[in-house]
């Protein structure tokens, strides 16, 4: 059984995060250790008074402790991180690495053209290096546009300017560049998925309302999905497919979150079906 490091926060509350990363890469059969990387009373996107602790200083300990127990992981999934943290993450991945392991980096930091709260304009910049070492970076069109340090464009751009985003990503030095929230028209949204050579799409009909959350759902599955053996562009579609399937199952007072849970059965017949696996 392969073994991945998730590192991003606890939201205690809200559905994001590592309470959706872990039940979804462990329902993929992948053994799943977690570095939290703050701890939150809920998700920034919408509840009130929220509490915040950084686990920074936690982490020189954490990577001490895992060196002399010789913990080691096939992969690292990384997603919302904080400022200070990032060299102190960059450590440990590069501690704890197997000879060849994957890095998937979801530089989390903002959606619908602003950063989420807490986050400063410098942060885009500062996440730089995480991303450039990724083997998949899975930004959202807002997300990619801040890490090249351009103004996010919601609407009303054509594929050149989609292509020209993942052409200056990969440049940067991602390898897999697969960006979310693609539209071209109103009535699709979906993925560009780029491997420095081809770029492909996959939509699904657009949904009537958006959630948070959305992202980590794709990631968690597209993480699972990939280290099951599964290439990019159908670990890309299986996780859209999934996103949409439970977002089609969440009931509007689950505003908070997508009910991933829902979707968990279609998950593992997506994972375990044999065809097509990458070489
Ligand atoms: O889903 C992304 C995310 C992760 N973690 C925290 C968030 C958000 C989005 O709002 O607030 C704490």
């Amino acid at each position: 059984m392969k073994k991945l490091l998730s590192i991003q926060d606890i939201s205690c509350y809200g559905q994001c995060s590592l309470t959706v990363a872990l039940p979804i890469i462990s329902a993929c059969g992948i053994e799943t250790a977690v570095l939290p990387s703050a701890v939150l009373s809920a998700h920034t996107g919408g509840f009130k008074e929220i509490t915040f602790r950084d686990l920074t200083d936690d982490m020189p300990a954490i990577l001490k402790s895992w060196l002399a127990n010789d913990i080691r992981f096939d992969a690292f999934y990384t997603g919302y991180v904080c400022e200070r943290q990032i060299a102190p993450i960059q450590a440990i991945i590069k501690a704890c690495a197997k000879p060849g392991a994957l890095r998937i980096v979801d530089p989390v930091m903002g959606d619908d053209g602003v950063l989420y709260s807490g986050f400063t304009e410098e942060f885009p910049q500062k996440l730089r290096p995480i991303c450039v070492n990724a083997d998949y970076l899975l930004p959202n069109l807002t997300e990619a546009a801040l890490l090249l340090g351009e103004k996010p464009r919601l609407d009303g751009y054509d594929q050149p300017y989609i292509e020209e985003l993942l052409r200056n990503l990969y440049s940067l030095g991602a390898k897999n560049i697969i960006l979310t929230g693609v539209s071209f028209d109103p009535n699709t949204l979906g993925v560009a998925i780029y491997d420095g050579k081809r770029v492909a799409y996959d939509f699904n009909p657009r949904l009537p309302h958006s959630s948070p959350g959305t992202g980590d759902v794709f990631a968690s599955v597209f993480t699972g999905a990939i280290l099951r053996g599964k290439n990019i562009i159908y670990a890309a579609s299986l996780a859209a497919d999934i996103v949409c399937l439970a977002m089609q199952n969440t009931p509007p007072e689950h505003w908070y979150g997508v009910a991933f849970e829902t979707a968990i059965p279609e998950l593992v017949k997506g994972v375990t079906t044999t065809p097509p696996s990458s070489p």
